[in-house]
């Protein structure tokens, strides 16, 4: 561990070595990072210019952080490194090879613009040529990508035919990059790293020796509130630094030398396969947090004085004069060369075709494959029309529960494709792996023992334990599906997926959205989710999946039985979207769906519902574990009041089958909708207003739905019974429903 700290006696001319470089800098990398730093200032004042103009709609600057920005590019490498950065990194932009441009037409929010092509604010970077990731406005989300993403390159590089394409899946749309010691960067300011995930990010770098280089950017506020009151003791590098693996630097962040050194020797040593490293760069925020922030307001003129006389760019302008490196005719000349350059830049950029609104669609969900089609309807291997003689179907003695099936297709996916990881809470067998080889315990693989045995079999690379912590499982695998990999993530059980929401719902579903298709990470979350469990309570039966299907981008799949959680999980994994896979747990080891393994080829299509049972007098629309519940129900009121009733089992809520429920509703003219989550707002509601909305005409009654009581599940039986919908009252309201 080497830390070198702020030295103030130290000025930049003590720097200058004998030979004539300044640390290992020429003087034309001097030239050069002035007209970095100095592009960057200038695209910034333009964009104030414009904004107050209003021909920009909103302006956030780098000011103030140029000398870390340019000193990172020099030491990193734009399309080899991979690059997480923040709003603030405009001069490592641009010292990485982005134009100004590039970044104008990102500030007028142009079809062109290569972040987002108008679709997210200005300075949120995203570069593709660059291998500069997309950016959210969540702070600090970016930390556990840059993690994953890390481990990837890991992973990739002792893994090399994972690397390789496959036609068919998602394989076929990912480009794999590996070169063995490439660095993850990643930036952010001193108030983000208050954010949980940060710590989380920090831990799994640490612990797993990865080369991540974190930036921080510490200018001494986070919009108004100081660093003394957002870190303990007012200094972050003295809270980290019990992290074990890192190489820790706190340095002047406003002197591009000192900057080099540390980003040079940080570098190194994540290279080297040493670990991550921590630079802390103490730099100024000249111009306020943002154009929608007057600091005035909170910091006196004296502060802001003390900070002007370190700003970096006079600062390094001074420098190159008195070093005579440039002479104030060259300075001149620069500057106004730079200043033409913006001024036709910000022109052409103000001139650029802007997105038409018909596009807004485009990219939501993967352009190339469609979970939809056909190619993912497949028979099972049993059933497939060249085995349908009796001979070859399986015993029903073979019938396995939704658990094995999950746990055979995860077994056959990952022996097809090397690209799949699947990480969470307890899923490996052992993580001390010496136990189980030498036959001391038998292996966990998942609370539920839905990933057992997957770690012996693929080894502890493959399938291996989290953290606590369940941000850091939807982070970590965001970052290395971007790079390619496949993971499998498990959330333990659904009543702690909140965690994760921030992940999951900023970042995850919005990856492909907000690059305009530039980059994508297709994973699968699954998720153990519901009650009927007697004795769940509140934590552990929630259902809430409606939270999910409300989330453009992010597809959500709930089978009802074996067969269907074989096939859809199939579909999920070869996808090119990615998908929040809810298993129930009540339907993991019930009877009633019970299967053969379908084969390793096994897929069901999303949003192609199945028609359970048919029926002409009213349909049933459903999914889940409410699935086996209606039947029940069905077969009792069909057998007691010969009511005949159409059962639909959705299998996907997004997308969902409309097709098969209103050609059912046009022809028995009666639904009821039952979900086992909380009444209100619930996933039915959607349904019923759709069908309301699109099929009146065709209705003899009120749409009718049957949910949970708008409560938590209790932990007494007799609770739980009254909370969670019940064959009874299925049966109850079909009844009304077949009456009315
Ligand atoms: C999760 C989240 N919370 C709040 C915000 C609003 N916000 C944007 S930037 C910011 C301050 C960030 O400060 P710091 O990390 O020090 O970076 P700086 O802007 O100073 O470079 C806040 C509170 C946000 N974007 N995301
Ligand atoms: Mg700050």
């Amino acid at each position: 561990m080497a830390t070198t700290k702020i030295d103030p006696k130290l000025s930049e001319g003590e720097q200058k070595k004998e030979s004539g470089s300044y640390q290992g800098l020429t003087r034309q990398q001097l030239i050069d990072a002035y007209r970095i730093m100095f592009t960057s200032r200038r695209v910034d004042d333009r964009e104030i210019l414009l904004k107050r103009q209003q021909k920009v709609f909103f302006q956030i600057s780098g000011a103030g952080h140029e000398a870390i920005g340019v000193a990172a590019a020099y030491v990193l490498k734009a399309g080899y490194d991979w690059f997480f950065p923040y709003y603030r990194d405009r001069a490592l932009l641009l010292g990485l090879g982005a134009t100004p441009y590039e970044m104008l037409l990102g500030a007028v929010g142009a079809a062109d613009d290569p972040s987002s092509g108008g679709r997210q604010m200005p300075s949120h970077w995203a570069h593709k040529r660059l291998n500069v990731f997309t950016q959210s406005s969540c702070t600090g989300t970016q930390v556990l990508h840059a993690v994953g993403c890390a481990e990837a390159g890991r992973y990739f590089a002792q893994h090399p035919n994972a690397a390789r394409k496959a036609e068919g899946d998602y394989r076929q749309f990912k480009d794999v990059q590996v070169h063995g010691d490439e660095i993850a960067y990643v930036s952010l300011g001193d108030g983000t790293t208050s954010e949980g995930e940060f710590w989380e990010a920090l831990n799994t770098a640490s612990n797993r020796r990865l080369p991540v280089l974190f930036s921080i950017q510490d200018n001494g506020y986070a919009i108004s509130v100081p660093v003394e009151v957002q870190t303990a003791g007012g200094n972050i590098s003295r809270l980290v630094s019990g992290f074990p693996n890192f190489h820790f630097e706190e340095i002047d962040g406003t002197d591009p030398i000192v900057a080099y050194t540390a980003f040079k020797r940080a570098a190194d040593y994540c290279r080297s396969g040493s670990g991550p490293a921590f630079v802390h760069a103490h730099v100024i925020r000249p111009y306020s947090h943002s154009l929608s922030d007057d600091e005035r307001l909170y910091r006196p003129e004296s502060e802001r004085e003390r900070d002007a006389a370190r700003d970096p760019v006079p600062r390094l302008q001074m420098f190159l004069l008195r070093e005579g490196i440039l002479d104030e005719t060259g300075i001149n000349q620069l500057e106004k060369e730079i200043e033409e350059q913006i001024q036709a830049d910000a022109d052409r950029a103000l001139d650029a075709a802007l997105p038409q609104p018909e596009s807004i669609y485009n990219f939501v969900y993967s352009p190339d494959l469609d979970p939809k089609s056909a190619a993912f309807d497949t028979h099972p291997a049993y059933a497939a029309p060249e085995a349908t003689s009796e001979g070859k179907r399986p015993a029903a003695s073979q019938a396995k529960t939704m658990a094995d099936l999950i746990n055979a297709t995860l077994r056959d996916e990952m022996r097809r494709d090397e690209r799949i990881v699947i990480f969470g809470e307890d899923v490996a067998d052992a993580s001390r792996e010496e136990y189980v080889k030498q036959k001391l315990v038998k292996g966990k693989g998942g609370v539920f023992k839905l990933t057992s045995g997957l770690q012996m079999e693929f080894g502890a690379d493959r399938v291996f334990n989290s953290p606590l912590a369940e941000a850091n499982i939807v982070g970590r695998a965001l970052g290395m599906a971007a790079r390619g990999l496949k993971p499998v993530v498990e959330i333990q059980f659904f009543d702690y997926i909140w965690p994760a929401m921030m992940q999951l719902r900023d970042e995850l579903a919005l990856v492909r959205w907000r690059s305009n298709n530039a980059i994508s990470s297709p994973l699968v979350v699954r998720v153990a989710i519901g009650g009927y469990l007697t004795g769940g309570a509140i934590y552990h039966s929630q259902c809430g999946e409606s939270t999910f299907t409300h989330i453009p981008g992010l597809r959500v799949v709930f089978p009802s039985n074996a067969l269907d959680a074989a096939g859809l999980l199939r579909t999920s994994i070869r996808c090119d979207d990615p998908v929040l896979f809810l298993e129930h747990k009540r339907l993991y080891r019930e009877t009633y769906g019970r299967a053969p393994y379908p084969g390793p080829d096994y897929m069901v299509p999303f949003g192609k519902a199945k028609i359970v049972h048919s029926g002409s007098n009213l349909t049933v629309v459903t999914y889940g574990a409410v699935v086996p519940r209606a039947l029940q129900a069905v077969q009792k009121i069909e057998r007691e009041q010969q009511v005949s009733v159409e059962l639909i089992d959705l299998r996907t809520l997004n997308p969902f089958d409309w097709d098969t429920i209103a050609d059912s509703v046009k022809k028995t003219n009666r639904v009821l909708i039952a979900y086992e989550d909380s009444l209100s707002w619930g996933y039915g509601a959607e349904i019923a207003a759709r069908v309301a909305d699109e099929l009146f005409h065709h209705l003899d009654a009120p749409v009718k739905r049957i949910a949970a009581t708008d409560t938590f599940v209790g932990y007494q039986p007799i609770l739980e019974n009254a909370i969670l919908p019940q064959p009874s009252d299925l049966y109850r309201a079909m009844k009304e429903l077949a009456e009315f």
